[in-house]
């Protein structure tokens, strides 16, 4: 078993954090998205027919894509510490806010850099400004939004660390260090939040 990966890259982050907290070993392969390696037709037909990383590889050859799904796939071999939920309202939960999150804030910041940086314009031929400034707006409400919610929660999805604020972590620190979108000082509980979740040992992975 392997996962290939980009460290460092906002959906493998997710895998590699999720992984530390439940304090499983998996062999990362790193695969260099700069240079397009996940990119080739080989990787294309024999990997991941998206191209995306992470890809979780198992012994016999099969793969695994989408960061949340390899999460699932851990969960279940590996239920403790619960990181989706412990009881059937609590994973409700975790999956209402892993949806919002996925949606409202990460398709934003990922809008933002698709159309908006530099560093894709090589290979987004097509950047639309326009669409880069709509959507750095709706991740500034989004940064309120999430404020306003954190106020009487420790964590995005209750009162317990879930992959919810896994996802949320890394869509964060995606929008701050590659996108120069970050809250606005006054959003108290929401930089309260991140420095929460920020000092757990897993947030290094
Ligand atoms: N929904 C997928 C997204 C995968 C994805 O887009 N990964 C990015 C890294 S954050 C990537 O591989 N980008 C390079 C590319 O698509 O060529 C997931 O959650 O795993």
């Amino acid at each position: 078993m392997k996962i290939f990966t980009y460290p460092g890259a906002p959906n493998p982050r997710r895998v590699h954090i999720y992984l530390a907290e439940k304090g499983i070993e998996v062999p990362f392969e790193r695969v260099d998205i700069t240079k397009r390696e996940n990119r080739t037709p080989e990787f294309i037909d024999k990997v991941n027919v998206m191209g995306g990383l992470p890809v979780l590889e198992l012994d016999d050859g099969s793969h695994l894509a989408e960061s949340i799904a390899i999460c699932r796939y851990f969960e279940a071999l590996h239920p403790d510490p619960p990181l989706f939920g412990s009881d059937p309202w609590d994973q409700a939960r975790v999956e209402m806010w892993l949806r919002r999150i996925e949606l409202n804030f990460m398709m934003p910041v990922g809008m933002v850099w698709v159309h908006g940086s530099p560093l894709t314009a090589a290979v987004m031929k097509n950047q639309i400004a326009e669409v880069a400034d709509q959507n750095r707006e709706i991740v500034r409400r989004y940064f309120q939004f999430l404020n306003e919610q954190l106020a009487d929660r420790p964590y995005i999805a209750g009162a317990t660390y879930s992959v919810a604020d896994i996802v949320a972590l890394c869509t964060y620190d995606f929008a701050g260090y590659l996108n120069e979108l970050r809250p606005e000082q006054e959003h108290t509980d929401l930089h309260a939040w991140h420095e929460r979740v920020s000092s757990r040992p897993s947030a290094a992975a």
